[in-house]
């Protein structure tokens, strides 16, 4: 009969001998194509969806050639790798990103004309895929884009939830929660890895044996699933690297339980089954909080074990097996407590599987793990009580303990007989039912630890890791957070893209940001300037046109926009916001004919979720909502103040807020914001911020100039005092005149007869204002009329506004990444070499 060849691997490479075509025949080639052949649809009659469709199975072609390329290369290369670990990827939509971090948007675009359709609307036929909640979700695809770009070998690991983060509507004022499921379209985005599957396990029993009288524990029994992997490439910009975001899903075990089967009890066994696909398949939507649920736990450890399962398998997959080289190969880093158990997940498979012995399993693991803080809010700082532990993952138990005994050990040696040391630093919390605290657990494992910005990282020093810091200073680092300039200018603001295109002669400040130094003299030009103004002008038109279709509401665009858009949350003092816009309402009612033409027209528009059980957060967005109904209904106010809520705020629509603003607000109490990030955004898109001296918005002051910057309310190193004062103030006293008006207003029912309108006030009127919304309110409002009145001088607003975008390139994710390359993974960046030189090496 027909024998197969041997495998001729040189045939191969000359079947596949050539790179797809950029050419906009090829391009238009290739789309005609995945309309035919992977959609199935006749070629001659297709919607903008399947357009939408067949362009980026095109466009996922080119993106699965440069990433082919760069696993071979960096297998050949055997790289050091660092492995970014995160509950959330808040990765957005990727055609846009695709086609400009691949040079070819232009090409598609005049490729699609032709074909009878105009690229940019078929971006918004792209679900958005929203796998996080905010900041910390979004930093984690920020620094994967940088990592792709700055060409560093790595891997994201993470969740495929089957519904992201809820979406958001409004009824009646009030937020309703609907489910996000994302995929009921598929998603060309991902390549399901088959082949790629470990084994999981729940609960059971842990096993000690005797083996040539070494005592080793089996962790059995139980129930297990497996993990399914589903890569997403991630291009980076003018490079042929493109690095993998690997999200795992949960399924059931391949064995089917042919002993319920068996006793007839054929439903049963495949509901287990069905049990196992619910580990993935919801997002917990609270951002800064513990849900501190079961689900949770197993999802943190599905991950945390199908990653470890991975990185091991690709370690031993090196020529040479030695264990000792693994901190030289691997560096992993969490993104927040989260993923923790990782830690734990290493050491049990070094010990239980591979057999090394505990101290050099521990040498390893605190060598290639570092922690990452994003906050220092009580409420989020997660302990999982030791009896769900001990019941899920009976083995990680011991060797928690294991690692604490270890430690406290050294904390006795260091300072013998120190109860309050002892119990600060321990990993297991004794008061109550015992439980374990997580970033303890995350701070003995790693090598770093990291704060997100200058002023948490002292925090985390001077306050909840004092002990840790006073033991170990030199295991404590900053790095600032960042955004990446790719999605945030190049692909949210073209016009401001072209611009500095333009002027300064290329695009290489996409991946350089230092260059806008350069533009330094162009901000007194006053042609640059007019362009400038031009272009916000046209970000503003477009913004107006979304709203309307959105809010069905009109704005003027002339007005000031004034933009707060992120997770609600009290420390974020939406609050503050809305009370100084009723403040603001009462005093246009109360102005003579004169002084009305002097009000600067405003807009002021708010954005985000309330997690669905922050009964407070979802307060404020109803009184929001309440004082818009009145205010933009009352003609005596017309276009000098509008109010609008910007339902179901993600990715794809801050993409066309953020370049629309000229004023954005981060407000929170000092002390409680770690970083933020959305400020960095709103600057690069030439806004300006006013904001308190909290998180970075600390550096970006440094960066632009206090006279470029709105700063106002109390400082951190003042929050104690001013919390005293408020508790020992009668609150008559305490609150200023012009808030306790306000506070008569919403009582008075001027914006509904609503009780859940006045619990809000109550709760910093009668209980603890304990972020100082009264404390800060005054300063507020003095800044507000700075804000007022650099807005009547068009020409000056502009200048600074241009200040805020070419300052800001410390914030690029790009430096934030070389900064954790160089300090903290000791990583060198590994450039795959480009198609054509790759050729003849295929
Ligand atoms: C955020 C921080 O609140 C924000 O200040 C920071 O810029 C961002 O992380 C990125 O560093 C956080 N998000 C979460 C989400 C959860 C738990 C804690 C934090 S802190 C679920």
């Amino acid at each position: 009969g027909l024998q197969a060849s041997p495998r001729d691997t040189s045939k191969i490479w000359e079947l596949m001998d050539s790179y797809q075509g950029s050419d906009k025949v090829a391009l238009q080639q290739s789309i005609v194509h995945h309309v035919e052949y992977t959609l199935a649809r006749t070629r001659f009659d297709f919607s903008k969806f399947h357009s939408y469709q067949a362009l980026s199975h095109s466009v996922r072609d080119r993106l699965i050639e440069a990433f082919n390329d760069t696993n071979l290369h960096f297998h050949q290369m055997d790289a050091k790798r660092i492995y970014y670990l995160s509950l959330e990827f808040l990765i957005g939509r990727c055609l846009q990103n695709a086609l400009v971090n691949l040079d070819l948007e232009d090409d598609y675009r005049e490729a699609l004309l032709e074909l009878g359709y105009k690229l940019e609307e078929l971006y918004d036929e792209e679900v958005d895929p929203a796998l996080g909640n905010g900041g910390l979700g979004r930093l984690a695809a920020c620094f994967l884009d940088s990592l792709a770009t700055l060409n560093y070998p790595s891997f994201g690991y993470g969740i495929r939830y089957t519904y992201g983060i809820f979406k958001q509507l409004i009824k009646d004022g009030y937020q309703v929660e609907s489910p996000d499921f994302w995929l009921n379209q598929g998603n060309p985005w991902e390549i399901e890895r088959l082949d790629v599957q470990y084994q999981i396990r729940f609960y059971g029993f842990v096993k000690k044996v005797w083996d040539h009288g070494v005592e080793r524990s089996v962790w059995e029994g139980g129930e297990t699933i497996m993990a399914r992997a589903y890569d997403t490439p991630i291009p980076g910009y003018n490079t042929q690297n493109t690095i993998a975001l690997r999200l795992w899903k949960s399924h059931p075990a391949s064995e089917f339980d042919f002993s319920s089967f068996n006793t007839g009890d054929y439903f049963k066994a495949l509901e287990q089954r069905q049990k196992a696909e619910y580990i993935t398949s919801v997002l917990y939507p609270n951002d800064s909080t513990d849900a501190g649920k079961e689900l949770r736990l197993k999802q943190q450890y599905l991950l945390v074990s199908a990653s470890m399962q991975d990185i091991v398998r690709r370690f031993k997959r090196r020529k040479v097996l030695d264990w000792n080289a693994f901190p030289s190969k691997v560096a992993v880093q969490l993104n927040d407590t989260h993923p923790a158990l990782a830690i734990v997940e290493l050491l049990r498979i070094l010990i239980d599987i591979e057999q090394l012995d505990n101290m050099s399993a521990w040498q390893i693991v605190t060598k290639s793990f570092n922690y990452t803080n994003h906050t220092v809010l009580p409420e989020a700082l997660e302990k999982w009580g030791v009896p769900l532990i001990e019941k899920l993952l009976p083995r990680h138990l011991e060797i928690i303990y294991l690692i604490n005994f270890l430690f406290l050990e050294k904390v006795q040696q260091k300072y013998p007989n120190n109860w309050g040391k002892l119990s600060a630093l321990s990993i297991v919390e004794e008061e109550g039912t015992k439980k374990v605290r997580m970033s303890n657990l995350s701070i003995v494992g790693s090598k770093f630890v990291n704060g997100v910005a200058k002023i948490h990282t002292e925090l985390l020093k001077t306050t909840i890791f004092k002990e840790f810091f006073e033991m170990h200073p030199n295991k404590f680092q900053n790095k600032t957070n960042g955004v990446t300039p790719r999605r945030w200018v190049r692909c949210a603001n073209p016009a401001l893209a072209a611009l500095y295109d333009r002027v300064l002669g290329s695009d290489k400040w996409v991946q350089d940001m230092e260059q806008l130094k350069q533009l330094e003299p162009n901000a007194t030009d006053p042609q640059f300037v007019r362009d400038f103004q031009m272009i916000k002008m046209e970000n503003k038109e477009r913004f107006v046109h979304w709203i309307r279709k959105t809010c069905q509401v009109d704005l003027n665009i002339d007005s000031l926009f004034d933009i707060q858009a992120k997770r609600i949350h009290e420390y974020k003092r939406q609050l503050m916001n809305i009370l100084y816009v009723i403040y603001r309402y009462l005093v246009i009612k109360e102005s003579s004919p004169e002084e009305r033409k002097r009000i600067v027209p405003r807009s002021v528009c708010f954005g985000g979720k309330a997690a669905p059980g922050y009964a407070n957060a979802k307060r404020v967005i109803k009184l929001i909502n309440s004082v818009a109904d009145v205010v933009n209904n009352d003609h005596q106010i017309g276009d000098l103040l509008k109010v609008v809520f910007m339902p179901n705020y993600n990715v794809s629509n801050a993409q066309i807020i953020i370049p629309a603003a000229e004023l954005s607000q981060h407000i929170s109490t000092a002390g409680t914001e770690a970083s933020g990030t959305s400020n960095m955004k709103f600057i690069m898109n030439g806004c300006l911020i006013l904001g308190t001296l909290d998180g970075a918005n600390v550096e970006i002051d440094e960066a632009v100039g206090r006279e470029n910057i709105f700063i106002f309310g109390t400082q951190v190193e003042d929050v104690d005092n001013m919390k005293e004062k408020m508790r020992n103030t009668d609150p008559h006293e305490y609150f200023p005149q012009e808030l306790l008006k306000v506070f008569q207003e919403i009582d008075n029912g001027r914006f509904g007869h609503n009780e859940e309108l006045r619990w809000i006030i109550d709760s910093i009127r009668h209980k603890n204002d304990n972020y100082l919304v009264g404390q800060d309110f005054k300063d507020y409002i003095k800044a507000q009329q700075q804000v007022d009145e650099l807005y009547r001088q068009p020409n000056e607003w502009a200048k600074k506004s241009i200040y805020n975008a070419i300052r800001s390139f410390k914030f690029s994710s790009d430096r934030t990444i070389q900064e954790y390359a160089e300090e903290i993974w000791q990583l060198k960046p590994i450039k795959v070499p480009e198609p054509a030189a790759q050729k003849h090496e295929r």
